[in-house]
């Protein structure tokens, strides 16, 4: 909490450290009142950073109760404690700096630091939360090799754990246990964890491609014991993948996985000790979907790959943090679409890309993937970081190629293993693996915003040629007017009347070596190419942007009849997708504006026709048929209206009467699609399984919209059901589309049978906050009340207000300002208990340029925030640049 506004941090200010800390000792006596920790710190000056001997440690929210150098206790005149730092005075050039703090996690509600989570004392250090804990270089380049100590009471505590392996475990005279755990691998801060408490785990092991082998343990509370045995196959799914993929092996005997229930972001990599949100590692039928145990596959993936990518090979400084995330997500995401379908994957991440990352990209926290400046570091956890950053480092691998991307990657792990990097060094391996110029590239790590495509066409029929012209664009963002040209590779085909047509670039020699012809990457450099395509039998449909090939938007003007043709016949699943959804779009706006109009709602008969022509096709892999025959979201057509021009009623209205008439249309054979695709086996995450409950929740969804039939089956499916992901859908379709008569009982019900197990509850909360009822509001804040609510658990506030701003447009935007007061509220009660969490709730109020005649209310929410006392870091930031 500050007093004066926080200053900026730019990336042009970077200094490397002027001392550091080869050896950190720390230990710990944790208590239920107060925990000490002692640390005892190797400097020695950086002398390739000038030769001072004034030392700035990080500390916040710590007592100094003792200090010494080299054994002897400080003179007061050699430090001087801060606000949030240590300054020391007159250090020689190597020393040992031993600090006694005294830190109460019991109070600790930021969840960043050592606090208490339900019985157990666990950290969370990444970004900056190590300098809650002790003084120190709390910064990532500076890499230290930890060794510590906890004592502790072993009846509450038989569990304790850090980084690295157990070397000693003893019991004190004062009937305290003392355990020992040294990590050989060197590791900032932000790496560091600790836990301690009454944990059951449940272990394995693992063989790498050396011999080597490995325990696995996964720590829960008790009676989450049967809910590990997901994320442990993920585990080892994820070890090998990653030695055969990447060429990368796991480096310790020992891996940890700990589940704890507050928890700030979805889980952390600290080194060999991962700590997770129990909602990304916990899995059972009756409180995980289906979604939810892609999640933990992919989460506890996620975390393990960055054993090489972020934790061997760091970050210099935060401004760098897509050097580990993006590489980390792409890892991931490749790592998902091995383990199922590609295509549904890429899907997925698009969907996200374009509903939020590209809401981000256009609005007032616009950043490039590498930042060049923040006021507070949390607020950078962003999807631009994460999700467009893993977009970059795919459009390398479009770029180089497998073999020479696969070269790039372990050049860049051999020339760095051990030291903190920045962007440049990842570009740089890849540049010198593959002999390619990133110089244009790197653009994609500078310039923010989301660039755009502009798509002519040309057809010549007596020249049998055809020219498609690309110019490209990108908006201002804040701080950057004026944009240079990305190089955006634009993977493509032509679809003619039987398929796919041979590609012949004019002025380029045929490709002899190539079987695959008629698929090409065009790489787009410039503000305007054309590229003339010959030898061509007649006019095609082109083809863009296949596997999204590049993070941008894309013009054509396609007709409706060619958008069905490539739906149907294209040879690449994403366009096949993308084009139902540029259809979807097209036909839900023609709608809102015959509503808006006061017309009826006319549905384009070809789309009702394509809709029903895919629930017909017993070729597509069913996941695929119900992503084709999902709508675009009301977030998505909100992002699309542009500034100013977001009218979420008008939105809601439309898609609902084109789900309505969908529903009507094709009733025989959603019927039947649902009814066939019944699961008669015991439920299994398994692909197929998957596939068939999401088409069938699809089908539900439209059957409902379209009247009581659809809702009867609906209750019928909840009370069937043997898990949460039928039972969830069910009770979703009953609260979207039925009156309080249809869901109030299997609402009830619902927590009746489940209200004991968290996860689940916090599904629950989900469901009633998005709910488009006029009751919405007060229903969210009567469960506000219920006792399972607490605002200081991260997971129900995001489930309840989280799902409420972010999923309920039509609440959340009313007319009477409501939805944005009550957000304003929680926001404004959680500056002080956990920063972190109410700058991220804070998100759908920043979007207030985009909805028509909301942006004055939306403002003033922001303004009173602006001006309470004692505002945070990180709510400030958001704040104070949304109001610029
Ligand atoms: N590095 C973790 C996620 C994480 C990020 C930030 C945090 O606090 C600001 C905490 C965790 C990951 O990518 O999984
Ligand atoms: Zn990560």
């Amino acid at each position: 909490m500050r007093d004066a506004n926080p200053g900026t941090i730019y990336l042009k200010d970077y200094q490397a450290p002027n001392y550091l800390i080869n050896r950190t000792e720390l230990h710990f006596v944790l208590g239920e009142e107060e925990t000490l920790v002692t640390s005892r710190l190797h400097l020695l000056r950086n002398t390739e950073n000038g030769d001072s001997s004034e030392l700035i440690l990080d500390g916040q929210d710590l007592e100094l109760v003792e200090i010494y150098l080299d054994g002897d206790v400080l003179d007061p005149s050699c430090y001087e404690v801060g606000e949030a730092t240590l300054l020391l005075r007159d250090l020689p050039e190597q020393c040992l700096l031993s600090c006694v703090t005294r830190i109460r996690p019991q109070l600790n509600t930021s969840l960043e630091g050592l606090y208490r989570s339900q019985t157990m004392f666990c950290t969370q250090c990444e970004a900056e939360g190590f300098r809650k804990i002790t003084y120190y270089l709390d910064r990532p380049d500076v890499m230290s090799v930890f060794t510590v100590t906890i004592d502790a009471d072993a009846d509450r505590y038989p569990v304790l754990l850090s980084n690295g392996n157990l070397e000693e475990t003893s019991l004190l005279a004062n009937g305290l246990t003392r355990v020992l755990w040294h990590d050989p691998f060197p590791k900032p801060s932000y790496l560091f964890a600790l836990v301690a408490g009454d944990l059951e785990h449940i272990e394995d092991s693992f063989t790498t491609c050396s011999g080597r082998e490995v325990a696995l343990r996964i720590y829960v509370e008790e009676k989450d014991i049967d809910k590990c045995d997901h994320a442990m196959d993920s585990l080892k799914r994820s070890m090998r993948w990653d030695e055969e993929v990447f060429g990368r092996e796991y480096d310790l005997d020992i891996f940890n996985v700990v589940a704890v229930d507050d928890f700030n972001m979805g889980a952390m990599e600290n080194k060999s000790l991962n700590i997770f949100n129990t909602s990304c590692v916990l899995c059972d039928p009756n409180t995980t979907t289906d979604v939810g145990y892609q999640r933990v596959e992919a989460i506890v993936a996620h975390e393990y790959f960055h054993n090489w990518s972020g934790n061997r090979v760091t970050c210099r400084d935060w401004f760098q943090l897509s050097l580990k995330e993006g590489f980390t997500v792409f890892r991931d995401a490749e790592f998902s679409s091995d383990m199922g379908s590609r295509t549904v994957k890429r899907v997925e991440d698009v969907t996200l890309l374009r509903s939020a990352q590209f809401a981000e990209d256009a609005g007032p926290m616009a950043h490039p993937v590498r930042p060049e400046s923040y006021i507070e570091i949390n607020n950078f956890y962003t999807l631009t970081v994460y999700e467009k950053g893993a977009e970059v480092v795919r459009m390398i691998h479009t770029l180089l190629g497998p073999q020479a991307f696969r070269a790039g990657s372990d050049l860049y792990f051999a020339r760095h293993d051990g030291q903190a990097v920045t962007c440049e060094d990842f570009v740089l391996a890849m540049e010198e693996a593959s002999g390619a110029d990133l110089g244009q590239f790197r653009n994609w790590y500078s310039q923010a915003g989301t660039p755009r495509l502009t798509v002519t066409d040309a057809w010549n029929k007596e020249a049998g040629s055809y020219a498609l012209t690309i110019s490209q664009s990108c908006p201002a963002t804040p701080g950057q007017d004026d944009k240079k040209p990305f190089v955006i590779p634009v993977a493509m085909g032509l679809l003619g009347d039987a398929g796919n047509l041979r590609l012949q670039l004019q002025g380029e020699a045929p490709d002899p070596d190539t079987e695959d012809n008629t698929h090409m990457v065009l790489m787009v450099d410039k503000p305007e190419q054309t590229f003339v395509f010959e030898g061509l039998p007649e006019k095609p449909v082109p083809s863009l942007l296949r596997g999204f090939s590049a993070p941008v938007r894309l013009e054509f003007d396609y007709s409706r009849n060619d958008l069905c043709r490539l739906m149907s016949g294209d040879d690449d699943g994403f366009v096949r997708w993308d084009s139902a959804q540029s259809l979807g779009v097209s036909v839900i706006t023609e709608v809102q504006a015959q509503l808006l109009a006061g017309d009826e709602a006319q549905v384009d008969p070809l789309f009702l026709e394509a809709c029903g022509a895919l629930l017909q096709d017993d070729a597509l892999d069913p996941a695929m048929l119900a992503e084709m025959l999902s709508l675009p979201s009301e977030n998505y057509l909100a992002e699309l209206a542009g500034e100013g021009a977001a009218d979420v009623q008008g939105i809601y209205r439309a898609r609902t009467a084109v789900l309505a008439a969908v529903g009507s249309h094709c009733r025989e054979a959603l019927e039947q699609r649902y009814a066939q695709l019944a699961v008669e086996a015991k439920y299994a995450a398994t692909g197929e399984q998957i596939a068939a409950r999401s088409l069938r929740a699809v089908c539900l969804n439209y059957l409902a919209a379209a009247g009581a039939s659809g809702l009867a089956l609906a209750n019928a499916q909840f009370a069937a059901a043997d898990n949460i992901t039928e039972r969830l859908a069910a009770l979703r379709v009953l609260s979207q589309f039925g009156s309080r008569s249809d869901w109030e009982a299997p609402m009830a019900k619902f927590y009746d049978d489940w209200g004991h197990e968290t996860l689940a509850v916090n599904q629950w909360l989900a469901v009633q906050a998005s709910m488009p009822d006029d009751g919405a509001i007060a229903r969210v804040r009567h469960l506000m009340e219920h006792p399972d609510f607490d605002l200081r658990n991260p997971n129900k506030v995001r489930s309840l207000v989280g799902t409420f701003a972010g999923q309920n447009p039509l609440n959340f935007h009313r007319e009477d300002g409501s939805g944005y007061r009550l957000l304003r509220q929680v926001v404004a009660e959680l500056n002080s208990i956990n920063p972190q969490i109410a700058s991220r709730l804070l998100a759908p109020l920043t979007k207030w340029r985009y909805y028509q005649g909301r942006a004055e209310q939306m403002r003033s929410e922001l303004e009173l925030l602006a001006s309470m006392d004692g505002l945070s870091a990180d709510v400030f930031e958001v704040v104070s640049k949304s109001l610029k």
